[in-house]
């Protein structure tokens, strides 16, 4: 079941709650970006994004790993609305985020 912390009041983090469980929506979807604000998907985390966030916000800056379970490869960005520093997410992949990334992506989308 995918979760956050329930005491952010965010807009977008309401949205980034979904309620199908992972199995369902990886099915239903073909997988998407899961985020964790620890290592090894550890700490708060969403699981299966399958559109672009213009805002993260509660993940903002939080970030420090991500997976791939779909076919797609996806940006995440160090700015809001797609700006800053790109980084390409190849699909399949999964990794902590070091350096400059860790704790500062703030947009996603697919490729
Ligand atoms: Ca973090």
């Amino acid at each position: 079941m995918s979760h956050i912390n329930n005491q952010t009041q965010d807009l977008y983090s309401i949205e980034l709650v979904q309620d199908l469980d992972h199995e369902a929506s990886a099915t239903i979807s073909g997988g998407g970006l899961d985020l964790s604000t620890s290592y090894n998907g550890k700490g708060d985390r969403v699981d299966d994004l399958t559109k672009g966030y213009s805002s993260l916000g509660y993940f903002n800056n939080k970030v420090s790993w991500y997976e791939l379970t779909g076919k797609k490869d996806w940006y995440a960005y160090t700015g809001k609305n797609f700006t800053g520093t790109r980084y390409l997410l190849k699909a399949g992949s999964k990794s902590n985020l070091r350096g400059y990334a860790n704790n500062n992506w703030e947009s996603v989308k697919p490729v």
